[in-house]
């Protein structure tokens, strides 16, 4: 997969030489390229910003530079190589959420393109003339304000390029993931047995597996149903079995009626 990068902050992607993704870099399964912005400017101080329209508080991101940005990084020619236009993903607070299953959508893409703003955002018609030549989506991490993009594009180039193949190895199994089965994580534990007079729960010393695996299936519905009353919400009742409801009636979690469990 290539990706390119385009921020004013070139140094805030210095972690993606780390650990597995870096490793995913090296050998050639992850082309990553981090851009200044800057480089797309012609005046002496290399403006980036100019006041926004309309009034209001701090400066927008002028449209020039991010127009020679993409027009260098997404070229109108096919290449040579034959390669598609890249899909655009602009990190605002304003965007659609980003999902495991938005993970999963962009692992499966051949070239993506990040455009990171800063201050109040990057001038709207930027994102208008892209759409005129590539796909864009404006994704958002979620409700709360950052500063600007490159966190998201941090947190999203490590959950896609997690799922591209061979990246991951045997460290993962990529379908036990509590994302793909839409429940959070039974609790783990290691050794010693016993800590600080803590004891690891005893069905899971016991190599029983039917009962671990039950043990671990309950205490994936109580905390799910205790953190995320939302996850339970959505999961099609199909997927819940006698032994599932009456675990969520024990964590005193009431379901819609009218579902009848297997
Ligand atoms: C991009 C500029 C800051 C946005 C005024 C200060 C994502 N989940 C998320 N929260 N915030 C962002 C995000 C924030 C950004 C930019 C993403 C570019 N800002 C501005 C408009 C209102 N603040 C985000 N993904």
């Amino acid at each position: 997969m290539r990706v390119d990068v385009v921020s004013i902050f070139p140094e805030y992607f210095a972690p993606l030489d780390l650990s597995l993704i870096g490793r995913a870099r090296e050998n050639g399964t992850l082309r990553l390229a981090v851009h200044d912005l800057r480089s797309w400017t012609h005046d002496v101080h290399r403006t980036v910003d100019d006041t926004p329209y309309g009034g209001g508080p701090g400066m927008v991101m002028r449209p020039e530079p991010w127009g020679e940005a993409l027009d260098a990084l997404a070229p109108d020619e096919l290449s040579p190589d034959g390669h598609t236009l890249p899909r655009l993903l602009v990190p605002s607070p304003a965007g659609v959420r980003f999902t495991q299953a938005m993970a999963h959508e962009l692992a499966a893409e051949s070239h993506l393109l990040f455009a990171c703003g800063r201050y109040e955002g990057i001038d709207q018609r930027v994102l208008e003339h892209a759409a005129t030549r590539m796909r864009v989506t404006e994704v958002s991490l979620g409700d709360y304000v950052l500063f600007g993009g490159e966190v998201a594009v941090l947190v999203i180039l490590e959950a896609v390029t997690r799922l591209l193949p061979g990246v991951l190895g045997n460290a993962g199994s990529l379908d036990e993931e509590s994302h793909a089965h839409g429940l959070l994580e039974a609790p783990m534990y290691t050794k010693p047995a016993t800590w600080r007079g803590h004891e690891v729960p005893e069905v899971l010393r016991s190599g029983d597996h039917g009962r671990i695996a039950r043990w671990r299936r309950d205490e994936a519905l109580t905390r799910t149903a205790a953190r995320r009353p939302d996850m339970i919400a959505a999961l099609p009742p199909e997927s819940l079995d006698k032994r599932d409801v009456a675990a969520l009636d024990r964590a005193g979690f009431q379901l819609p009626p009218g579902d009848v469990a297997k």
